[in-house]
């Protein structure tokens, strides 16, 4: 499975991000990571709709909207994607997923659940023909520059392999928080495919993003 990076553009400076944007172009990453929270799934407030409008307006990147918000099945049409994107509703977020689901695969884009990390991959069971990939939280939503919560790395294991014992190797893991350069590889021999990248890789202060992410790409493909 190709080892995608999904940079974090809540952590991209506010006056830089067409800089960073170009530089994502640039080096050829596989998706933008947006977080969308509503102040009340999560205790913080970040990129909203109009950000998601102009971001892909801006660039052929395929966007990944993370949607930390409350009945997304209610909200998904104030949001701009469509074939190609990516778009996750938390599990715990909605009485609705197979709802929700529905209607992101009907605007042709790859639907994902994210899971918290004390949420139990038994709770993917009854949408394993839905989903295109599953987020596993490996912080607790809601702020970057986390410390990742260790017993994640072995549920990114034992998700992997029952996805693939069942008949689903094409669902792809997407890990995110927390995914240094250490925890990135440790991630990746565990089973994901699609690493967040934020304050703890790509935009790590001891190097420029371009260094930082010639790294991750070195860990991920070495
Ligand atoms: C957290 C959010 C994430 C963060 C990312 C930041 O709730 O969903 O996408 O932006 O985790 O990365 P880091 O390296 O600072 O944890
Ligand atoms: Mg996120």
């Amino acid at each position: 499975m190709k080892q995608k990076i999904a940079p974090s553009m809540m952590c991209t400076p506010l006056f830089g991000i067409r800089e960073c944007v170009e530089t994502f172009e640039r080096t050829g990453i596989d998706l933008l990571h947006l977080d969308v929270m509503d102040g009340s799934f999560v205790s913080n407030y970040t990129l909203g709709t109009n950000y998601v409008k102009e971001l892909k307006a801006a660039t052929r990147i395929p966007l990944d909207i993370h949607l930390m918000i409350e009945d997304p099945e209610r909200k998904l049409d104030w949001f701009d994607f469509s074939e190609g994107d990516y778009v996750s509703v938390h599990y715990e977020a909605t009485r609705h997923l197979h709802r929700a689901l529905a209607a992101i695969k009907s605007r042709g884009a790859k639907a994902m659940v994210a899971i918290n990390p004390a949420t139990p991959i038994s709770a993917l069971d009854s949408v394993l023909d839905d989903i295109d990939a599953v987020l596993v939280m490996t912080v607790n939503p809601g702020f970057a520059g986390q410390k990742l919560v260790e017993s994640t790395l072995k549920k990114i294991r034992r998700l992997r392999d029952s996805l693939d014992g069942a008949g689903y190797s094409h669902i792809e893991i997407e890990v995110d928080g927390n995914v240094s350069f250490e925890n990135a590889g440790k991630m990746r021999e565990a089973g994901a495919s699609i690493y967040v990248a934020g304050s703890s890789s790509v935009f790590a202060k001891d190097g420029t993003l371009e260094e930082n992410i010639a790294k991750m790409r070195g860990i991920l493909e070495g």
